[in-house]
């Protein structure tokens, strides 16, 4: 019984120590940004500030030269390093990548995507990555991407969109953009449709499995490992959703891949392009890592995969059409260059809307942190100390934003700082614009996603207009992936 009050006692503590600085001590001035306390570490001072993680961590980056360390509660192993400076992001994920794995630490926390290539590291993640990387580059994937995407956009996003018009229904398109990502990473990585965007918006258990998955992983960043795996245990909070989430995931994984293998036996779907089938059918002599037999590797390969699609560009292509209803020049110029350049076979030519997209990645990374763990000890470029096993968390959302990286006018929405003069696209180090991670371990699908979020954008923008409904509230879940609290409600009508 006395375990089960384990977190209240902790709380209690915390509440007797915020009490005491506040009654029996003078605020004096200069003080550091974060009060470090005895046993509770900078947690107190931290905790008001969970629900609005993200520019909390801008705030504290900004005031702290870029890097601050975290002091969590003594002996809890939350201590965390965190930066921005493009200097250490450089240093940590590409000049020195070999020293910087994402570590067991990590590993822990993210425990539930087992050994995909978003959690590994050493020789699995290079077979991973190598393996990811052949398929990508299949004509048959790329086949099997377009297809995927013109079915979903002509026989899903479409006629959904014409209804909610006709029907002059308040839709959220951050749940149908997750919906139609969702469908389009799953044909892709599973062979598997789940024929998520449709009319009659069927309950998407998945979608609220990883959701929920998200929150309880970040939660788990501040929290002792023995505490948090009590809680799982005896299924307290959000770990309890997250035990359940978890048997969601498993076991539509498992449907999935056993309906497969018997496809596979009976010699149907070879010569399907997905990434299951691949894995299923791996060279091992090539990829000596890869376990092709075992069902929980193959999940593990799969969940990671469907994950990384469906998430990310969801979230931007949220934030992408929260940003076009705020900046209505923005989105007539767009609407301008599709009407002069929009040429389907080659949608490099829509240089503005790129821009617009990138301008958009770079306010709302869909990814806001990225995690890493040095094997040895180093001293960063900017002069910090960090010991082997340590934890460093490279706030993504704090580097858009800052003002001594981007200028003055850092917090504007202005895609016209991604082209030059002459026009064409600026590019930027990938230490300063960090939405698709730097270095060896950068985003295998940014191409594709890029490409997969043109589509979409103009395939609304050309046909519809949209208005966000009056009142709406726009704010940020704390998690892993940066997603809108309440959606983003919109009403939508057909452009004559
Ligand atoms: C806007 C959309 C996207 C964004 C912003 C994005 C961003 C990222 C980031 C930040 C990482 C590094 C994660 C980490 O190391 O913790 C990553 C990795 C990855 N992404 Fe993406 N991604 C997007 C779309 C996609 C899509 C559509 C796919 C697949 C079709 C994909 C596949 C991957 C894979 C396989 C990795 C793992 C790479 C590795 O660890 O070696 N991503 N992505
Ligand atoms: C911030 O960091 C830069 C680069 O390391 C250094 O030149 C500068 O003096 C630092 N500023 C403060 C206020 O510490
Ligand atoms: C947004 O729209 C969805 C779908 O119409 C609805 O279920 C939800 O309650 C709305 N949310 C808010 C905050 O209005
Ligand atoms: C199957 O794969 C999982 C995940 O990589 C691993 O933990 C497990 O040990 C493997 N089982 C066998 C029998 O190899
Ligand atoms: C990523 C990808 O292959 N996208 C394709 C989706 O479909 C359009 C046609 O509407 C193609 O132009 C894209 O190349």
């Amino acid at each position: 019984m006395a375990m089960i009050g384990l977190p209240e006692v902790f709380v209690a503590f915390l509440f007797f120590l915020v009490f005491k600085h506040f009654f029996l001590h003078k605020k004096s001035p200069g003080q550091p940004i974060l009060k470090n306390w005895p046993v509770l570490g900078m947690l107190p001072g931290m905790l008001p500030h969970i629900p609005r993680i993200f520019d909390w961590t801008f705030e504290v980056l900004e005031a702290s030269n870029l890097t601050f360390f975290f002091k969590g509660p003594w002996l809890s192993g939350t201590d965390m390093l965190f930066t921005a400076d493009p200097r250490n992001i450089h240093h940590i994920l590409s000049l020195n990548f070999g020293n910087y794995p994402k570590g067991p630490e990590f590993k822990k926390i993210f425990d539930v995507l087992g050994d995909g290539i978003l959690s590994v590291d050493l020789e699995l993640w290079e077979d991973l990555r190598k393996s990811n990387h052949a398929i990508f580059h299949h004509p048959d994937f790329l086949e099997l991407s377009v297809s995927s995407n013109t079915s979903k956009l002509k026989e899903g996003l479409v006629p959904f969109l014409d209804n909610a018009a006709h029907e002059k229904i308040v839709i959220d398109l951050q749940d149908v953009f997750k919906r139609f990502m969702f469908d389009t990473s799953s044909i892709l990585m599973t062979g598997y449709d789940p024929m998520s965007l449709s009319i009659e918006m069927p309950e998407v258990e998945f979608g609220e499995a990883a959701e929920t998955g998200e929150e309880a992983i970040y939660y788990r960043h501040f929290k002792p490992v023995i505490l948090w795996r009590l809680q799982n245990w005896l299924g307290i909070g959000l770990e309890r959703k997250m035990r359940s989430s978890l048997v969601t995931v498993n076991r539509m994984f498992a449907k999935i891949i056993s309906t497969r293998r018997e496809e596979l036996s009976r010699g149907e779907s070879k010569q399907s392009a997905d990434a299951l089938t691949y894995y299923m059918n791996v060279d091992t002599t090539k990829y000596r890592l890869l376990k092709p037999s075992n069902d929980t590797f193959i999940r593990d390969v799969a969940f990671s995969l469907v994950l990384s699609g469906r998430d990310t560009t969801s979230s931007a292509l949220t934030w992408f059409f929260w940003l076009l209803s705020m900046h209505p020049q923005v989105l007539s110029k767009i609407r301008k260059e599709i009407n002069t350049k929009y040429d389907p076979t080659d949608l490099e030519k829509l240089v503005y809307l790129h821009a617009a997209l990138s301008e958009t990645m770079r306010l709302y990374p869909p990814l806001p942190f990225n995690h890493k763990s040095p094997a040895k000890p180093d001293v960063l470029p900017s002069g910090h100390k960090v010991e082997a096993n340590s934890k460093i968390v490279i706030c993504i959302y704090a580097l858009g934003r800052m003002r001594s990286i981007w200028g003055e006018d850092a917090f504007d929405f202005k895609p016209e700082r991604w082209i030059s003069k002459s026009g064409e696209l600026k590019h930027e180090p990938s230490y300063k614009f960090m939405a698709f991670n730097a270095g060896p371990r950068a985003c295998l699908g940014k191409h594709l996603a890029l490409l997969q979020m043109k589509i979409v954008a103009v395939e609304i923008i050309q046909n519809y207009d949209f208005k966000v409904t009056e009142g709406h509230k726009i704010e940020a879940v704390p998690s892993i992936v940066l997603r809108m609290k309440h959606g983003l409600n919109v009403t939508v009508t057909k452009k004559m």
